[in-house]
């Protein structure tokens, strides 16, 4: 069965929690990944909490099309009405990007309060993703290493604790993770390719094919390129196998750890900096 399954169940429920943190906080910074900015991003949050401003960022724009990322990013402001900022790890000017863009968006909210005769007090904020999009590194990188971590506040379970950014920002500790529906295989495989879908989930073979189809539409060059493979010469796993002398007892081409390896080169953007959502695919443009 070669079916990518993904979060059975639970996902009314998780949603509830996550919508009960959202209730928390003034301003939601979502991570998505810029290799899949589309696929990577959760269709609901405005949903959960409408109105509610929102920073998304584009992270892992190191291993990304450099060609697509101003123009996803472009896209998906548009189309959520939101800031996005494209990032990296590597990249140190975020955080201050990233802060003061908080900052801004906190500015209405702070507003309301005052008009509706609250206190002014400490924006908060919270880091929401799917998995592995890089939201416990962006949250380590916002909070540094000085940070101390202030005490649990009413509303909030035990194990989530807000840490001051700044005399001004406070960041729940803890992310959003943001449940899935599986309803779209080519959501789902997209997913499995960076590494955002538990590898229990999917058979590798059959995710490393996939994504070695698609690298062959998007990017035949440069995949041809990598694996030392001349123009003509049709790519798939076990083509791999062969070329790098991958083989198991009797000649068979040892398919399972061609396909691990394929995916974690990927990962790594070793194979190359990739974008696999294209706009067009989506009537985005
Ligand atoms: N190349 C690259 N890798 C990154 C970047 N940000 C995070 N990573 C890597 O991606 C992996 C996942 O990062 P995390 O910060 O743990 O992601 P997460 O969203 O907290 O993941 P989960 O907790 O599993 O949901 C780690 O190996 C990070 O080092 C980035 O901008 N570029
Ligand atoms: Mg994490």
């Amino acid at each position: 069965m070669n079916h990518i399954h993904w979060y059975p169940g639970h996902i009314a429920k998780a949603q509830k929690q996550l919508k009960e943190k959202l209730n928390l906080v003034d301003v939601i910074i979502e991570v998505i990944d810029a290799r899949i900015p589309y696929s990577s991003m959760y269709k609901t949050t405005s949903e959960l909490c409408p109105n509610k401003p929102r920073l998304i960022l584009m992270n892992k724009s190191d291993v990304s099309d450099k060609n697509y990322n101003e123009i996803w990013a472009k896209i998906i402001s548009e189309k959520n009405n939101s800031k996005v900022i494209i990032t990296s790890l590597s990249n140190k000017k975020d955080i201050s990007n990233i802060i003061s863009n908080v900052a801004a968006l906190s500015k209405e909210v702070m507003q309301k309060r005052l008009q509706k005769g609250l206190l002014i007090r400490p924006t908060r904020t919270m880091v929401i993703g799917m998995p592995n999009v890089g939201k416990s590194s962006t949250i380590n990188r916002l909070v540094g290493k000085s940070k101390t971590k202030t005490g649990a506040k009413a509303g909030v379970t035990r194990q989530q604790q807000w840490v001051r950014i700044n005399d001004k920002i406070e960041l729940l500790d803890t992310p959003g993770i943001i449940p899935t529906v599986q309803d779209d295989q080519n959501q789902a495989l997209k997913l499995a390719f960076v590494n955002s879908v538990g590898e229990n989930a999917y058979n590798s073979e059959y995710v490393a094919e996939k994504l070695l189809s698609l690298l062959n539409e998007l990017y035949p060059n440069e995949i041809k390129e990598y694996f030392e493979f001349e123009k003509d010469k049709k790519i798939s796993l076990e083509t791999v196998a062969i070329k790098r002398k991958s083989i198991l007892k009797g000649e068979k081409p040892d398919t399972i750890r061609t396909a691990n390896i394929i995916l974690s080169c990927f990962r790594e953007g070793k194979i190359g900096k990739f974008t696999l959502d294209r706009p067009e695919n989506y009537g985005l443009i």
